[in-house]
């Protein structure tokens, strides 16, 4: 793709800062696409069929980040598809969260306009976790392997982040506040950078 095909606006931030509830909100209010990274690999765990079942399970389980190879792959064709529905702008989210994953994403599909990055001190972050795995049924929403996601987004995945705000391609919104207060930030970052 070219830039002037498609938008990808790329959500970055630690476990729990709240992506993809943000990431929702926008999809009703300026027609984007979101893409959850995590989304697309359950969904693909889950596919009867599917080669690389058990390996994303244990990798989502350990907060492991799971080969490029796979998520690159599913990212490119949910992009393709929505594509040819008409579909120019894209949220991914939860990607890349691995400088590998960054700059193949950028050279085989496109590169992205700029990152939001939800910035949320991981206290807050786990307490949303907790009480969202009450209910929420995802089997890496329990203490051990929310303190490997922890520890992955800071090893792994900052770097990522400081690599496009090298570029000055970063948003950073600062998430310990209310849904509709971070969206607010949301909004004027969206509106600032996309017109
Ligand atoms: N909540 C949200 N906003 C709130 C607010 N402002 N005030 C109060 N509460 C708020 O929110 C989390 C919870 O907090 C919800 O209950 C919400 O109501 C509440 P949510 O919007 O779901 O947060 P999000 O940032 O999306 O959290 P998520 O758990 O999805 O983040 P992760 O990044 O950990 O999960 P993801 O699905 O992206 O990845 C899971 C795993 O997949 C990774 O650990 C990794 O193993 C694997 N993965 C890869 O290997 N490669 C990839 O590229 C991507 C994922
Ligand atoms: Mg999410």
């Amino acid at each position: 793709f070219s830039p002037d095909q498609v938008s990808v606006v790329f959500v970055l931030g630690g476990p729990g800062a709240g992506k993809g509830t943000q990431c929702a909100k926008l999809v009703k209010d300026y027609q984007f696409v979101h893409l959850s990274a995590g989304d697309l690999l359950r969904a693909e765990r889950n596919r009867e069929g599917s080669k690389y079942g058990e390996m994303i399970s244990h990798y989502i389980k350990e907060g492991l980040i799971v080969p490029q190879e796979v998520t690159v792959e599913l990212l490119k064709q949910a992009i393709r598809e929505n594509y040819e529905k008409g579909k120019t702008k894209f949220l991914v989210d939860g990607f890349p969260r691995k400088m590998d994953q960054a700059v193949t994403f950028e050279k085989q599909i496109v590169p992205s306009k700029f990152t939001l990055f939800f910035d949320c001190p991981e206290r807050v972050m786990l307490e949303r976790l907790i009480e969202r795995g009450k209910t929420s049924g995802r089997d890496d929403d329990n203490i051990e392997s929310i303190k490997k996601r922890f520890k992955t987004f800071v090893d792994t995945s900052m770097p990522v982040v400081d690599y496009f705000n090298q570029q000055s391609k970063v948003v950073k919104l600062s998430c310990d506040h209310s849904v509709d207060e971070v969206y607010k930030q949301v909004q004027e970052a969206v509106e600032g950078r996309l017109g």
